[in-house]
């Protein structure tokens, strides 16, 4: 029986960004608690936080890999991530919030979501300018923060594979889609994205073959934020739960900042992202919220970007907290 409604919040700081093709990423979560003290916000007071081990030494060396860069990194950190996540699911029962620095690790946590609950059905809803679609076969840059999805979905895209990849880094990319002993971790009719708008031709054979629908700025502005949500509450009705991903470069980075590893014009504005997370989570099947990519060394207006992110982790906790 958990006493304080606090405690119903489990922060977990995840400052891996093996996966991102800038650096600087594993700063994002510091950037976040600096907003927090400048504003003289207690929140990391109230909410009690694990910090998860990285391997982000290995970034001192040139990637032995080129097609999936630090992959096997990355894997130990998918197995440090989802062993935690997976732990709070399963044992305390605990919110499980997840500040991130670069967006492969999100796999790491659907992964532990999904290792806990291995019969229930995940919807995912990726709040991000881009698909993260990409596999080691048809990726132009080697990050993997441009392939949690596809990892989680089981894909390959051998249909559109551009790259010839050597047997290790296949092996490694399997151990990424198998981990956590369930394989596809998540079925492309309960993914749906919010605010896509930079994608490659490889992905966009995946979402026309998929089926995968995005809600795009457009719609945002022209229905509004309540129906935006219902409507993405409706379309993952049959799901038993619901993680949502919180890319800050779902964001209109002329509008709020640059501070994020890629960031893309036209997006949301701070309102319709904080009115869409804060609306998912009032849902109950609502079980995990990632927030993840800011950068402060890649901020062109101070530190923008991790105070806008604040504002809406501070906003999105409180409803989760109260529902
Ligand atoms: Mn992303």
């Amino acid at each position: 029986m958990i006493q304080n409604p606090y405690d119903k919040i489990r922060l977990f700081e995840v400052t891996s960004e093996l996966g991102a093709g800038t650096r600087g990423a594993s700063l994002g979560v510091s950037a976040i608690k600096v907003a927090a003290l400048n504003t003289g916000n207690k929140y990391f007071t109230k909410y009690k936080s694990t910090k998860v081990p990285n391997e982000n030494e290995l970034l001192f060396e040139d990637s032995p890999t080129k097609d999936a860069k630090y992959i096997d990194g990355i894997i130990r950190v998918y197995n440090y991530v989802s062993h935690f996540v997976s732990e709070e699911v399963t044992y305390n029962r605990r919110f499980p919030i997840v500040l991130a620095c670069d967006h492969s690790t999100a796999g790491a946590t659907i992964t532990g979501i999904k290792h806990s609950n291995p019969n229930k059905r995940l919807g995912v809803v990726w709040i991000d300018a881009h698909a993260d679609l990409h596999t080691p076969y048809t990726t132009p840059s080697g990050n993997v923060h441009g392939m949690p999805l596809a990892a989680c979905l089981g894909i390959d895209n051998l249909e559109r594979k551009r790259n010839d990849i050597p047997a290790n880094v296949a092996d490694s990319w399997n151990k990424l889609k198998e981990m956590g002993g369930v394989s596809p971790k998540i079925l492309a009719e309960d993914l749906v994205f919010v605010a896509l708008r930079d994608t490659e031709p490889e992905e966009d054979f995946l979402l026309e073959k998929r089926n995968i629908p995005n809600f795009d700025v457009a719609q945002v502005r022209r229905d509004g934020t309540a129906k935006v949500v219902a409507s993405i509450l409706k379309y993952l009705d049959h799901c038993d739960m619901i993680y949502v991903s919180f890319d800050v470069d779902s964001m209109d980075c002329d509008l709020i900042s640059k501070g994020t590893g890629t960031p893309v014009p036209n997006g949301l504005n701070e309102q319709q992202a904080s009115e869409i997370v804060c609306g998912l989570m009032a849902n109950k099947k609502t079980c995990c919220l990632e927030i993840t990519e800011v950068n402060p060394t890649l901020d062109n207006k101070g530190n923008v970007m991790a105070e806008t992110a604040f504002r809406i982790l501070d906003k999105a906790t409180e409803v989760v907290v109260k529902r």
